[in-house]
């Protein structure tokens, strides 16, 4: 791996936001997953690369250590917080796309979950593709959706979001809901513990593993 894309992965990993964090304190003055993603973005590597290949790597590593009892919920949200802030500096290369919105689509991480990171990055990518995000944030009700819905006559689609076991049963109560209000509006899932079966199994219209997916299932509904 590129060094520049590794010394980010392992600020993410450990939660190194910028150079003024003081976490981890053995990073102290050192620059940061902001500072570092910047001269990324300076020296031309792809934004689409810098995600890839250093956040989600160090995202993963993450994940890896707090499932295997290594770390625990604080050194999780500080990695996150890393993760934010490199984010942040990528949103304008995924919004650089096109101006003209294909249409509207309605997003949220669903009841009784609060990750968003992933939910964030299908919006920022459904937005460089175009596409008019409306976003409901985490802990997201049936009812906020439908009420959503109705308030919003020009809605193409909606997009749920789950990353724990638990709730990604909720999904099925929620798209149960939409369809019988909104039989016609499309609804995709996505979230680690999901796959097509259960997608499926749920009722949902569309799976999608990543949000290049659920740009290309949204595009193909306006062709
Ligand atoms: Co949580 N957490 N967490 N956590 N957390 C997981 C999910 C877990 C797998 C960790 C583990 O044990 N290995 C585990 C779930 C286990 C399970 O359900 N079987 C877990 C747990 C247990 C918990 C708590 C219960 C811990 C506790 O309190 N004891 C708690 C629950 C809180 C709640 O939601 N009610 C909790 C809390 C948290 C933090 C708040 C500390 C933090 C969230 C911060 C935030 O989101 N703002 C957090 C984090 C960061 C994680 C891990 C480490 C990383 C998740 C992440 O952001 N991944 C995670 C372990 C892991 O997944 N490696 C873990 C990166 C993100 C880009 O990937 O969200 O999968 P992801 O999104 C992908 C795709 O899935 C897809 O596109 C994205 C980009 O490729 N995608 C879609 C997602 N949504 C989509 C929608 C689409 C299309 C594609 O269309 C609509």
């Amino acid at each position: 791996m590129n060094e520049l894309l590794s010394q980010i992965a392992h600020c993410i990993e450990f939660g190194k936001v910028d150079k003024n964090s003081p976490y981890p304190p053995d990073m102290k003055g050192q620059d940061g997953a902001k500072e570092l993603t910047e001269l990324a973005l300076e020296s031309g590597i792809p934004a689409e690369n810098i995600l890839n290949n250093a956040m989600l790597t160090g995202m993963k590593r993450v994940g890896e250590k707090f499932r295997d009892g290594k770390i625990y919920v604080p050194n999780v949200l500080i990695a996150a917080k890393a993760m934010s802030t490199s984010m942040e500096l990528l949103k304008p290369y995924f919004l650089s796309g096109e101006v003209k919105h294909k249409g509207n689509v309605i997003l949220g991480t669903v009841a009784g979950d609060l990750h968003d990171i992933g939910k964030n990055l299908v919006k920022m990518v459904l937005e460089g593709g175009g596409w008019n995000v409306i976003d409901l944030g985490v802990d997201v009700t049936s009812a906020k959706f439908l009420s959503e819905l109705s308030n919003n006559s020009d809605v193409d689609a909606v997009g749920l979001s789950a990353l724990l076991t638990t709730t990604m049963l909720n999904m099925k109560v929620i798209i149960s809901d939409i369809k019988s209000q909104f039989p016609h509006i499309p609804v995709l899932v996505g979230g680690a513990p999901l796959s097509s079966e259960y997608s499926e199994k749920i009722g949902a219209d569309f799976y999608s593993p990543n949000p290049q997916d659920a740009l290309e299932y949204l595009n193909s509904k306006i062709m």
